[in-house]
Formats: structure tokens, sequence, C-alpha cells
């Protein structure tokens, strides 16, 4: 197995979100023991501890809609430069969240990363909804809604880094799984991109390995990094309460963990977000304590070692 040098960066972020609780996720995926499952594996971490948003309250409010734009473009500025330094480096980064508003930052810094690298960045968006509004079609105004748009190069996020976005993520490149909420006008920018969606009923239908796999071969074909973002809500709520925003009908226990025990056989992903746990609604800790156990399965825990990789 390989031995990666894993890099946390907390990002107690909860201005994208409808409702406050999210600032103290990095902190209860401490307590609940993320370091040592990975070091447990063999894994080297080191915990930078938690960023602080830069200053961001120049720039002019978007339109009336938009909710707390100058902390959440503070936020998408520092996790930016830090995702697009670590993105160069021999280092696995794991973004401890904070809602999904963070990936405003992480997946545009490693796609800058990856450019620079001379490779494609791929994502794959764990989550019951698409995150694929803009400033101008997001009807809550919560920009954790947001983050996918903005890294696929759309149009109409004026003011969020202080420049023009450079690398965007290709939308081809994008597969979202486990989507159950899309907005109207957030459908119409989806299936005008291109991006890959599959919903709850795909997954019933053809199983996760039937989805996913044709995924990473073209992740491999193209020599292509994958940056993970995992949202707390892509699990059914029943077995992770710790989220402001949950939608029944989610992947279970095994269908989570088959994910991520085929992106860790895969060897392909490079980063990861871990978003929107909301501590403050959890029940003892068991959503914190699930979001780890998967994140092991991501880094190499089995229960038994298979002869042959299969993914
Ligand atoms: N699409 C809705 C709902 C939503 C998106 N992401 C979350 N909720 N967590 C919105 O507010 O943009
Ligand atoms: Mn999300
Ligand atoms: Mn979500």
């Amino acid at each position: 197995m390989v031995n990666h040098d894993v890099v946390f960066v907390g990002a107690p972020i909860e201005e994208g979100a409808g409702r406050r609780g999210c600032v103290m996720g990095p902190d209860a995926y401490r307590t609940a023991g993320l370091a040592e499952n990975l070091q447990a594996l063999g894994h080297r971490v080191t915990d930078i501890g938690n960023l602080q948003p830069e200053d961001a309250h120049t720039e002019k409010v978007p339109n009336g809609t938009v909710k707390n734009f100058h902390t959440v473009a503070g936020w998408t500025r520092s996790l930016y430069k830090t995702a697009s330094e670590l993105g160069q480096k021999a280092v696995f980064p794991v973004y401890l969240g904070g809602d999904h508003a963070l990936a405003l930052g992480t997946v545009a810094g490693q796609s800058l990363a990856a450019n620079r690298l001379g490779k494609p960045l791929f994502v794959l968006w764990l989550d019951a909804h698409s995150d694929f509004n803009t400033f101008d079609t997001t009807e809550s105004g919560n920009l954790h809604g947001t983050p996918l748009a903005f890294a696929c190069g759309l149009k109409g996020f004026d003011g969020l880094l202080g420049h023009p976005l450079s690398h965007p993520v290709a939308p081809r490149n994008v597969e979202i799984l486990g989507v159950r909420s899309i907005d109207p006008k957030e459908r119409e920018l989806l299936v005008d991109c291109g991006a890959g969606v599959r919903d709850m009923r795909m997954i019933d239908e053809m199983g996760i390995p039937a989805l996913l796999a044709p995924f990473l071969e073209r992740v491999r074909a193209a020599n292509g990094l994958l940056h993970v973002s995992l949202d707390v809500d892509f699990l059914d709520p029943g077995i992770a309460p710790a989220v402001g925003t949950t939608v029944p009908g989610g992947a279970t226990f095994r269908e989570a963990h088959l994910v991520m025990e085929m992106l860790h056989d895969s060897g392909l992903v490079t980063s990861l977000d871990l978003v929107e746990l909301n501590p403050f609604l959890d029940d003892r800790g068991m959503t914190a304590r699930l979001m780890v156990d998967l994140t092991a399965s991501l880094f190499g825990r089995r229960v038994f070692d298979r002869p042959t990789r299969s993914f």
C-alpha cells in the first residue's frame, strides 16, 4: 500500500451555510481521531491547524441575495492560495470543513496546481446537491450551493477571488454522485455544461461499481489527478444526522464505504474535502465517527486483503 504524507488543513467556515455550527467541524474530526486512524494505516499526518480568512471587505457585493459575501470571499482566497501551494507538493491535502463553500477555494487551487504539473484535474462530488448555482441563480443566497459552478468556470462570480479564475475544471471531468436535490435554474446550467450527474435512482438501478468504475478509468486514461469532495449529506440522514441540509434517501453505509474502497484501490485520489459536518446537530458523535471511518476506507482500511486490484 502507498503511504501518503497527509496534510490536514482546518477551514472552520460556516458563513456559506444556512445555519451555524460547521465552525466546529475541524475540531470534531480531530476529536473523533482522524489523524490516529490514518496513522494506524501507515500514513504520516501533519495537521497545520486552522486557516484564517483573508480580508476581502473592499469588494463590491454582487447582489442583495448573496449572503456573507465578504467572509466567504476571504475564505476562498486563503484556501485557494493554500490549495495551489499544497497541490504542487508530494502531499495529500485533506481539507477539514467547514461548510461546502470551502470548495470555492480548494477545487480552484487544486486545479491551478494540477495545471502547473501538466495534468488535468478531475472532481468527484459526493453530495445530495449539485452545488451548481451562481451568484445570479442562487435562490437561498447560501454560497455553499455554488462551489462546483465556480470551479467549472461559470460566469457571475465577480469579486470572489479578486481576479478571474485562470484554470477552471473541465465540466466533463466532473462527476456528481448521489444527487437528489437540484434547483430549476441550477439544472439548466448543469445540462448546458455537460458535467456527469449520477442521481440516487442510477445508484439504485446500477449499483456503485458500474457507475464509478468508468469514471475512474477516464481519470486513469487521461493521467489525471482526482479531487474528492465529500458532503455529509451524500449519506442517508439516518446514519449521518449532523448536517444542516438533510435530504432523505441518501447513500447507505455500505454504498459509501464501497465508494471509498474503490477510490483507494484506484490509487488516483490526490486531495479530499470533508464538508458540512455540523457537530451541533450530531448524535453522540456518530456522524463525525462515520466520516472518519469513510476517510480511513479511502486511505486503505480494509477487512481482508484482495489478491488483485479490481478498479
Ligand atoms: N440548492 C440549494 C440547496 C443546497 C445546496 N447545497 C446545500 N443546500 N447544502 C441552494 O441553497 O443553493
Ligand atoms: Mn454540498
Ligand atoms: Mn449537500
